[in-house]
């Protein structure tokens, strides 16, 4: 595969959960909680540009425990009881790419922010940045494009 030499480039992202109390006591499953954990780029673009896909791989206890979302927004709403640790795992467009995997431990409790509203919610989120070295070319391409 044909490499761009000593070039890299950089995708800044945010990944992270927010979360809400159940309104209504569930009798069935106690579950308390309901959650969406999510991955996007950090600035304004295109993210199907670069990204194929993402993977959320959530705790044994849920069925289908494996999630696939192929288009923005990248994210998985679930109702639960229990904070546990998310696998997220990026796909590129140039399956050359190796899929990268970073993970998000869940947070149902803490730590909360308030809304304008005056709400409170969980909400926790987190910066990193994609770093692509020598990526392929058509990998260089689709992600000048993005
Ligand atoms: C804990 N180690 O004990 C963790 C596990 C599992 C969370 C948390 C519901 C699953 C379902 C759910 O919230 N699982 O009913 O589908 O805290």
């Amino acid at each position: 595969v044909e490499r761009m030499k000593k070039k890299s480039v950089v995708k800044p992202i945010v990944y992270g959960n927010t979360a809400v109390p159940l309104v209504h006591k569930r009798d069935n499953d106690q579950h308390t909680h309901q959650w969406t954990v999510f991955l996007k780029p950090y600035l304004a673009e295109d993210p199907t540009k670069w990204i194929r896909k993402v993977q959320f791989r959530l705790h044994e206890s849920y069925a289908n425990q494996t999630r696939i979302i192929e288009t923005p927004p990248y994210e998985v709403t679930e109702t639960g009881w229990g904070e546990f640790e998310i696998q997220i795992r990026i796909y590129f467009v140039d399956n050359n790419e190796k899929p990268i995997s970073t993970f998000h431990y869940l947070r149902l409790f803490q730590p909360t922010i308030e809304l304008p509203s005056g709400n409170q919610i969980v909400c926790t989120e987190f910066y990193d940045e994609i770093i692509f070295q020598e990526p392929t070319v058509p990998m260089y391409k689709a992600l000048q494009a993005g």
